[in-house]
């Protein structure tokens, strides 16, 4: 490839640039071809390939970057409202009004109020260290901080889950070491459409070829299913601890486990071998056996509540117990329901109890970042200390609007007992989750339209977002090709990636951080916000930072620009190995579990007191909205179950405004001919989708490739309610229900209920 000059010249050049960091479970590289001041062409990673630090290949949506980045609907200019919140009726302002407004707003907020009331939602748009809301929080924290956030809406209860197994979040190898796998368990996991991190698929097709066979375990026929795999079983949601719990009774009956060896790894598996002082506790295998409850997990229990049949269930638990070393992959899709925290504590253990842990080709399940040291690390733009220790977990914020000074350590408050204020002023950087992404959009909206409860609400996007629509000011930020950035990985990290500034931003436009140092600048903060860089001296710094860190062969800046490098990869030879030490010798290198084992039985979760909900071994919890309620209830009304999986289309509500992606993946409710028929309902037909929360109109696709009884509504589609507030875009969101999950107060937004009709 040719070299490239910086700055670039008027005529051609091609540069190699990251694909803008959103948060799309991936991170790749793209070659920009540039002429005169505009990119008119991406095309995928031309560098050398290699199984050791393989091209970091683009999938549809980084192709399909020109039509966001020369969207006719990019926001140009500051707005202020006009019309009442929500209604979207916005007046072109300066600058200075537009950063002199915010500034003031700080103010008066946080002199009435206090620091507390002041909140930076999660937001997600940016993982480029130099845009996104983190540029926003460090401004907060210079300002005096804001309220806190914790956990996220991705993995809340898996973060929270996987430690009480294993007392760390590390539980995952490189992936260069799937190829030494012989059995691999995609457990509503899609990484075919869902990327998890760019080249997983890859990985997995690697030890496919190597002769490994592939399992996938989803409602849907997903294209991983299609792709990847060797077998395809069909689950009803929420239901797959119920599965997990029996392949661990058919282990235990048929004698495929080595249970002196579970004891001397694990903690709760038998009576004899419970944490000191709970010895009359339930153990795992007496839950197993059913000789507490009187209840044995037998693959038959199991049929009944997950529709996959019994044999089926049975043989699964043969060959990932017997065909070793076997990874059990899980999604996180199941884990963002009512009971969340089940099903990833009881795959941990399967993975624990089959001995699949510290050793090459296997996999201890749970979060699995990856060894040594848990890959990326997601900011290193300082953002500094937050001077208001109090934090919310993150998908709590509408409680904390609604009744903040009420919130206590049970609403999962951390950090104070108690809050000072409820929140007053939202500062919303690179987000949808105030509306489109949240749980209970109607529900959002409503409370979002109050001006007495959020006082000031600015927002700052590329776009004018449902979330951006219920702002009192609109800040517009530049795209990432527009201002120079850097990424890591996403969840696997071995390399680093340059964003260099590409073209100029379009009219008014701005980058986060120049926004934010202006706002800090009218704060009297600009020196300490800045320390005198721009964002290219950020990258540069932040370079270092990666260099003295991770990856001391780094090349600088100049290198990088030179050179024309586009991204830097350390080769994985030799992939490392989680919980290797402890396999080797559990005496000498203990967990950082309190009992220095795997902990299927949890100490920490029998104290948090609640058993119903927070049992301290793993077990399948039916859901309360679920196809099992008795038919008196409202469950009768609201007979399917309704998913939302993250599409190929879209990065959450990013890109929902393609036309190139919209016309690749069209919205539409995905159902079974079965209960399409029951409904009159033909394949393409509009249809009426609602529960008590609320409704959507959308084409059906009907497609025998998702299980009887459960519909799919791929999430991130943008809100667009008609007169009646009825949804005509797709947003599954107002059908998801704001209640969270026990133990990591995370979103639940997969567990509903409704009921589909032909719209007329
Ligand atoms: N029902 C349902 N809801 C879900 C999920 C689900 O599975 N089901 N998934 C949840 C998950 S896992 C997540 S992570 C969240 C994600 O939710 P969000 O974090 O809200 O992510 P996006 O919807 O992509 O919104 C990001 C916004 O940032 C803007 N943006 C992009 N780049 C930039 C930039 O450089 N600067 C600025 N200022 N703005 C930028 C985009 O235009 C977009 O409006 O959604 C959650 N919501
Ligand atoms: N293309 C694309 N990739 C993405 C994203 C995106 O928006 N688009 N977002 C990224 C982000 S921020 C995140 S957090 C991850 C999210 O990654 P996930 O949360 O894993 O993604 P989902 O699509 O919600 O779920 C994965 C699969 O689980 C299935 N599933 C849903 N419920 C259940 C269940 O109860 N049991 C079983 N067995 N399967 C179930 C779904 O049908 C889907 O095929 O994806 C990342 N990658
Ligand atoms: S996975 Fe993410 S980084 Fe890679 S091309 Fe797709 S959108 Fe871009
Ligand atoms: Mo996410």
């Amino acid at each position: 490839m040719k070299r490239s000059a910086f700055p670039f010249s008027a005529s051609s050049t091609r540069v190699r640039v990251g694909c803008p960091a959103h948060n799309c479970g991936g991170r790749c590289l793209l070659v920009a071809h540039i002429e005169h001041g505009r990119i008119i062409r991406l095309e995928a990673d031309d560098r050398p390939d290699s199984v050791a630090a393989p091209q970091l290949r683009a999938c549809p949506r980084g192709r399909a970057y020109l039509r966001r980045q020369y969207h006719p609907d990019r926001l140009l200019y500051p707005l202020k409202r006009v019309g009442k919140r929500g209604a979207g009726q916005f007046q072109r302002i300066s600058w200075d009004e537009a950063l002199d407004t915010v500034a003031a707003q700080l103010e008066r907020v946080k002199s009435k109020y206090g620091n507390q009331a002041l909140f930076v939602p999660y937001g997600t748009g940016s993982y480029n260290q130099l845009n996104g809301s983190h540029v926003a929080r460090r401004l907060m924290n210079l300002y005096g901080g804001c309220l806190g956030i914790y956990n996220s809406y991705s993995w809340a209860a898996i973060n929270a889950a996987t430690p009480t197994v294993w007392g760390t979040l590390i539980t995952g190898n490189q992936r260069q070491d799937w190829l030494n796998s012989r059995y691999i368990i995609m457990w509503g996991w899609n990484p075919a459409e869902m990327r998890d991190g760019t080249n997983s698929d890859y990985f997995i097709k690697l030890a496919r070829q190597n002769g490994a066979k592939v399992v996938c375990i989803d409602p849907r026929h997903s294209l991983s299913a299609a792709a990847l795999a060797d077998e395809w079983i069909a689950i009803r949601p929420g239901t797959d601890a119920a599965m997990m719990t029996a392949m661990a009774y058919v282990m235990l009956t048929e004698g495929l486990l080595d249970v002196a060896f579970i004891n001397t790894y694990c903690i709760g598996w038998d009576a004899a071998h419970m944490p000191p002082g709970l010895e009359d506790q339930e153990s795992y295998s007496e839950y197993l056996l059913g000789a507490r409850d009187g209840t044995p997990k037998t693959p038959a229990w199991a049929e009944a509540i997950t529709a996959v049949p019994a044999a089926t269930i049975a043989r699964i638990a043969r060959e990932y117990a017997t065909r070793k070393p076997a990874v059990l992959y899980q999604g996180y899709g199941m884990q963002r329901r009512t009971y969340g925290e089940q099903v990833v504590r009881a795959g941990a253990v399967l993975s624990a109890i089959t001995g699949n842990f510290g050793i090459a080709g296997g996999w201890a399940s749970g979060l699995a970042l990856q060894a040594p040291d848990g890959g990326g690390k997601w900011t290193v733009f300082p953002v500094g200390q937050n001077p208001v220790r109090a934090a919310i977990p993150v998908f709590l914020w509408t409680e904390a609007v609604l009744r903040g000074k009420s919130m206590t350590p049970a609403d999962g408050l951390i950090g104070a007992d108690h809050l000072e204020s409820d929140i007053k002023l939202i500062y919303a950087v690179a987000t949808n989750c105030l509306i489109n992404q949240h749980a209970n959009v109607n529900r959002s909206a409503h409370i979002l339209q109050d001006e007495s409860k959020v006082e000031f609400l600015v927002v700052q996007d590329n776009f004018l977002t449902p979330t951006a629509r219920f702002a009192d000011i609109v800040l517009p930020a530049c795209t990432q090709f527009e201002t120079w950035g850097v990424e890591d990985g996403w969840k696997y990290s071995d390399e680093v990636i340059l964003q260099p500034k590409l073209v100029e931003p379009p009219a008014e436009c701005k980058s986060d951080y120049r926004i934010c140092a202006e706002i800090a600048e009218r704060l009297g903060l600009g020196e300490a916000y800045t320390e005198g860089r721009d964002e290219k001296a950020w990258v540069e710094w932040c370079l270092n930072v990666y260099r003295s860190t991770r990856f001391p062969d780094l090349p600088t800046l100049d290198e990088f620009l030179e050179r024309n490098l586009g991204a830097w990869s350390r080769p994985v030879v030799k992939p490392a190995i989680a919980f290797e030490d402890f396999r080797r010798d559990p005496a000498r290198h203990p967990l950082p579990t309190p009992s220095g084992k795997v902990e299927i039985f949890s100490r920490q979760l029998y104290e948090f007191g609640k058993p119903e909900e927070v049992p301290p071994i793993p077990k399948y919890i039916q859901e309360k909205e679920s196809p099992f309620h008795p038919v008196s209830s409202a469950q009768r009304r609201f007979p399917l179950q309704a998913i939302g999986h993250h599409t190929l289309a879209r990065v959450h509500s990013t890109h929902a405004n393609s036309d190139w992606l919209n016309e690749a993946f069209p919205q539409r409710v995905f159902i079974n001919p079965l209960d399409a028929a029951a409904r009159g309902i033909a394949d393409g037909d509009w249809v009426r989708v609602w529960n008590e929360r609320g409704q959507l109109v959308l084409p059906a696709r009907v497609t025998p490739r998702i299980l009887p009884g459960v519909v799919d509504i791929p999430q991130g589609a943008w809100w667009t309610p008609d007169a009646r507030g009825v949804d005509f875009g797709g947003c599954i969101n107002v059908l998801t229900s704001e209640q969270w999950t026990p133990f990591a107060f995370g979103t639940a937004q997969h567990t509903i209920m409704v009921e589909v009709e032909k719209h007329r």
